[in-house]
């Protein structure tokens, strides 16, 4: 992996700019430099422990701060997960990510985290978690049972950010992110578009996620799901140009890393799921359920493929 140039935000907000032509050209061609520009990584998520969390994200079901509705539920059973992971592998996933509603994984959790990332690797398939902060021996515990990725979002800008979240720092998330980072596990690192943040507030999201040390291998971008009840039910759509120039200058910024087409895909034409891969997206969450909301299903998901002739990516074998 190597490092790249580091970028300013004046450089980045030119290009995000140009005229929406210049600007998938040139994210498209960043994107057949370095991928086959048909191939898509197929990513499957399961809620391992929903609901009732301490932080206030303001986008989220889960937090207990809003009127959500959503019923809490304790951490699954271990050989729950690993069953449900093999399902997601025989619907062609090859990454399964677990995600928990916590501020942090508590120590008497550890076991059996460790548990499901042994379990879920046994099967063949790519393991991600995301459990909120880590500390630097938590990650070096989930480096050694073989975790292969950890998502941490920063979710928007460092201006922005307390806009949203107030339970938690810009600065606590780009701690855990250097604490996985340090512990040798690949970093899967993004954000939220349709906050009501400014098109400024996304170029600095990615610049300064493209400046980190080594940018993330993985980088999912999220179209905001409103969610009834949450601080952000009502915030007005994000206008898909702006989320088609949001995916380009992510490929441009971080030609190397996997840009993944994320939350939001119910709400999204087919059409504009085609932009998106054209200016360079090449990732995205298959299967009926995100964490708690909807995501196109596999029926959906297997025509677009053949509409496009876009194909499945598949796993690079391990040497
Ligand atoms: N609790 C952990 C944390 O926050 O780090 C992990 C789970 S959290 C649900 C993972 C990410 O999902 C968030 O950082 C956010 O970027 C994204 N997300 C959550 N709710 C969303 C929504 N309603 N629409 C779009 N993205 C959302
Ligand atoms: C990410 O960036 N998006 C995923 C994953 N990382 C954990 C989560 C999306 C959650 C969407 C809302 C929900 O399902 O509750
Ligand atoms: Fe909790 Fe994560 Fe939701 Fe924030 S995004 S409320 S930390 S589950």
């Amino acid at each position: 992996m190597g490092t790249v140039e580091p970028c300013s935000f004046s450089a980045a907000k030119i290009i995000y700019n140009l005229p929406f032509n210049d600007l998938l050209f040139r994210a498209h061609s960043a994107h057949r430099a370095h991928f086959d520009p048909n191939a898509v990584q197929m990513s499957r998520l399961l809620s391992i422990k929903t609901g009732g969390c301490a932080e206030d994200c303001g986008y989220c079901s889960q937090s207990a701060h809003y009127p959500t509705g959503l019923k809490a539920s304790k951490l699954m059973e271990v050989d729950r997960v690993v069953s449900e992971a093999q399902k997601a592998k025989d619907g062609g996933a090859t990454r399964y990510c677990m995600g928990a509603a916590w501020r942090s994984p508590k120590d008497r959790d550890m076991e059996t985290i460790i548990a499901m990332v042994r379990g879920v690797k046994a099967l063949g398939m790519e393991t991600c978690m995301t459990l909120g902060m880590l500390s630097p021996a938590q990650s070096a515990a989930l480096a050694d049972a073989g975790l292969d990725y950890y998502n941490h979002n920063i979710d928007t800008s460092e201006r922005f950010y307390s806009e949203i979240i107030t339970t938690r720092t810009f600065a606590d998330r780009l701690e855990t992110l250097s604490n996985v980072r340090d512990a040798g596990i690949k970093v899967c690192a993004g954000g939220i578009l349709g906050m009501g943040e400014t098109a400024d507030d996304r170029i600095s999201m990615l610049v300064t996620l493209a400046n980190l040390p080594y940018p993330p291998e993985s980088v999912p971008i999220n179209m905001l799901i409103p969610i009834p009840g949450s601080k952000l039910a009502d915030a007005a759509p994000v206008d898909p140009v702006d989320f088609v120039r949001t995916i380009a200058l992510a490929r441009i910024l971080m030609p190397r890393s996997h840009v993944r087409l994320s939350a939001g895909r119910t709400e999204m034409s087919d059409e504009m799921q085609a932009l998106c891969f054209f200016a360079g997206a090449n990732s995205i969450f298959v299967g009926e359920t995100l964490l708690t909301a909807e995501n196109p299903g596999e029926d959906h998901d297997t025509t677009l493929f053949r509409r496009l002739g876009l194909k499945p990516m598949e796993l690079e074998p391990h040497a």
